[in-house]
């Protein structure tokens, strides 16, 4: 027998129990262990009348193991457990706790009935791995939720509450006392009140009353729009679609057929890469045995865009902040920022009444920077000035309790020399949020010379706890994010000398997977930072400086690189600029000829490529997978091409160095020159990849 899963005996019922830390994953010793005992517990044993399926940990299985995929299937399947669980004669009963997902999901679904502890998460999170549920799960949870359910919550990919869970049908009670005591319960009752017992599988009722294919056809139409070149969200319309179309037993071999073409997508190993790398991203071997100091009080210094956002995040978080401004008019503006924020979610239902009156309750704001004496965490959003930074590090030098945390926002500038600003070097270190705060998942953990293993790891325990994405990078001239994108710019402007307009590179890059391109997405951020940014360090952009000039500022101005209507967001191509793009190329003696979107693609992504492979020989990255998380969670590089490095690998390096070199010649632009490493993993037949950890 496995011993990953035991069975006891309780009074006639068997209690089967999975213990496969962290998270009980079903990979082969348990698939085959459940097989076992499942079979053991259903036959002739008269002692035995029902099945109780539980799991020892923190959650019950939270799906199949992901790293099995890819790998030689090693049967028995899910798909053959389940149908263990589906021949049982007796009651079997799930006992969720925690999250059960994902393949996890489908084991309950196996079940004739399920019971779960409160604060239990149910769901089928296939989709964020590009894949669809494999083990019957999009024809098992309609049958029990309806569609409409069972399709937001397949294509979201999203957990339910337990709660809803219940109203839904999916659970069909919750045990507020212990969980396996209810779970043996509920199944002796099952056995005494000889209820029926009805297969998901075989129940018809929910469907029979759901939508009709037009009305199917419509819903899932909403989907597939958002899906952008995406192949999973098509496949599991398909999928459900046969729950209304297809005999069961035709419609689980569909499911099962689209579940095996895409676990061998690219796509999908770029989303599993995804999901391993964030996992990655903020371990630091060499700080393993440091202790993250407790965080019971925060605070926020500057009340803008950022700062109000940053307090958002502790005070959705629970923890109390109090955010410090200098003269009273800005903080009332960062608090009304602030409150205004959560009220348009509540407004959206996003937010409940009384959980928003909590969170507001739990920032204070004031003008009196003593007051930040007692924070656990200061986290510096102040004007992006190294004079105006330095001075802030100073003061709170002066006032911050020893051990605290003191950490700045700053997207470019030097931690080192915020560090030496103070006393304590070992206390500093930077937290680059991305805007706006409060949404976005990524945080760059900046790690300064001086920064120590307390601190770091503090910071990064915060980021979790915040909900974000830590990633742990080191000092240089806007860390690994901004410092790659920093090329893109460069390389869009040249773009649109030699021959591109705007609306043609943002398309290509929109085609591409991002949500925005460049220009677009300047005009949002408002064109003039860029512009005094690039005066204060002697660099320039040829169309950008001149439309900053014309007092362009993007969409603030109603005018940037696309022209926008009043009230509305839309960038519309503008003939003004064209003829300025053209007026250009023309005095600088650089000859128009179109460009196609490869093309355009090309010359935006490897340069940054390129400059990520410098990034990981300078040590200001650790792993290759860092550098993609950063572009997936924080510049919104598609998530289903893993990032620019491994993307990079499944072109080839090879390919990436003989474009490089030609842009090189084209441009006469040194940084085009492939990267020593690229050049070397190139030259060797390898990718990034296989760099050692
Ligand atoms: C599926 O089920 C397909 C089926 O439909 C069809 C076939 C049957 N496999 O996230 P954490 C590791 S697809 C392997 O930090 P948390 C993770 O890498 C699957 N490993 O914990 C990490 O390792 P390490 C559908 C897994 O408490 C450690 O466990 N299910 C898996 O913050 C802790 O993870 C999903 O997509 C796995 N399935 O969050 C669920 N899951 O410590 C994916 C986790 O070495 N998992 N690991 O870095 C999650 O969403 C979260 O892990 C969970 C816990 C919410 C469960």
């Amino acid at each position: 027998m496995s011993e990953l899963v035991s069975m006891r005996t309780d009074g006639g019922v068997a209690v089967i129990t999975i213990d496969n830390p962290p998270v009980n994953a079903i990979k082969y010793e348990v698939r085959a262990g459940l097989v076992d005992l499942v079979s053991r517990a259903a036959g002739g044993d008269a002692g035995i009348s029902a099945i109780v399926i539980a799991c020892a940990g923190r959650t019950f299985v939270a799906g199949a193991d992901i790293t099995e995929f890819g790998k030689p299937p090693r049967p028995p399947s899910a798909i053959a457990v389940i149908e263990a669980l589906e021949a049982c004669p007796k009651p079997v009963v799930a006992a969720l706790h925690g999250t059960p997902l994902g393949g996890g999901l489908e084991l309950a679904l196996g079940c004739h009935f399920r019971v779960a502890a409160p604060g239990t998460r149910l769901g089928l999170p296939e989709i964020k791995l590009g894949i669809i549920p494999g083990a019957g799960g999009t024809q098992r949870l309609p049958r029990l939720v309806g569609m409409e359910k069972a399709m937001a919550m397949i294509l979201s990919g999203e957990p339910i509450p337990v709660r809803d869970a219940l109203d839904s049908g999916l659970v069909d009670e919750i045990v507020d006392s212990d969980l396996v005591a209810g779970a043996i319960a509920f199944a002796r009752r099952a056995v005494a009140e000889k209820r029926p017992l009805v297969l998901v599988r075989d129940r018809e009722e929910k469907l029979a009353n759901a939508w009709g294919l037009s009305q199917f056809d419509t819903a899932a139409a909403n989907y597939t729009k958002r899906a952008r070149g995406q192949n999973a969200p098509a496949a599991a319309i398909t999928a459900l679609r046969a729950a209304i179309t297809l005999p069961v037993a035709d419609a689980l071999r569909r499911e099962r057929d689209l579940f095996l073409e895409l676990v061998a997508s690219d796509q999908s190993k770029a989303q599993r890469h995804i999901f391993f790398a964030e996992r990655e991203a903020a371990k630091v071997p060499d700080i393993a045995s440091a202790k993250a100091h407790d965080i019971a009080k925060a605070a926020v210094i500057g009340a803008g865009t950022m700062g109000a956002g940053i307090t958002m995040c502790f005070a959705n978080a629970g923890i109390p902040v109090t955010v410090v401004e200098t003269s009273a008019d800005a903080l009332t503006r960062g608090l009304d920022t602030v409150k205004r924020n959560y009220r348009n979610t509540a407004a959206r239902g996003g937010l409940a009444t009384d959980e928003m009156d909590a969170r507001i309750a739990r920032i204070t704001g004031t003008t009196d920077l003593a007051a930040v004496a007692d924070a656990d965490i200061v986290v510096e959003a102040v004007f992006e000035d190294m004079g105006v930074k330095q001075e802030v590090f100073g003061r709170l030098d002066g006032i911050v309790k020893s051990g605290a945390v003191i950490a700045s926002n700053t997207s470019y500038l030097d931690i080192d020399a915020l560090g030496r600003s103070t006393t304590r070097p070992q206390s500093v270190v930077g937290m680059h949020f991305f805007s706006p705060a409060n949404v976005m998942r990524l945080l760059e953990v900046v790690r300064g010379a001086a920064t120590s293993p307390e601190t770091l790891a503090t910071a990064i325990a915060v980021g979790r706890k915040l909900g974000k994405v830590p990633a742990v990078v080191g000092v240089c001239h806007g860390f690994v994010g901004n410092r790659m994108l920093r090329l893109r710019g460069v390389e869009a402007e040249r773009l649109l000398l030699e021959g591109a307009l705007p609306h043609e590179v943002d398309a290509a890059l929109t085609d591409f997977g991002f949500p925005m391109g460049p220009f677009a997405m300047g005009d949002l951020a408002g064109l003039d930072v860029g512009w005094r940014m690039r005066k204060a360090q002697g660099l320039s952009a040829p169309i950008a400086d001149q439309l900053c000039e014309l007092g362009r500022y993007g969409q603030k101005t109603s005018r940037g690189f696309y022209l926008y209507e009043p009230g509305s967001r839309t960038p519309k191509p503008d003939p003004e600029v064209e003829r300025l793009i053209v007026d250009t190329a023309a005095q600088r003696g650089v000859a128009r000829s179109p460009l196609g979107k490869d093309a355009i693609v090309e010359r935006l992504l490897f340069p940054m490529i390129n400059e990520g492979a410098r990034i990981l020989r300078e040590g200001i990255a650790q792993r290759p997978g860092d550098i993609d998380v950063i572009w997936v969670y924080g510049y919104g590089f598609p998530a289903y091409r893993g990032g620019p490095m491994h993307y990079a690998d499944s072109l080839g390096l090879g390919y990436i160095r003989d474009r490089l070199t030609a842009f090189a010649d084209k441009t006469g632009d040194g940084r085009h020159r492939p990267a020593p490493l690229l050049d070397e993993l190139a030259a060797a037949g390898r990718g990034f990849a296989s760099l050692p950890a």
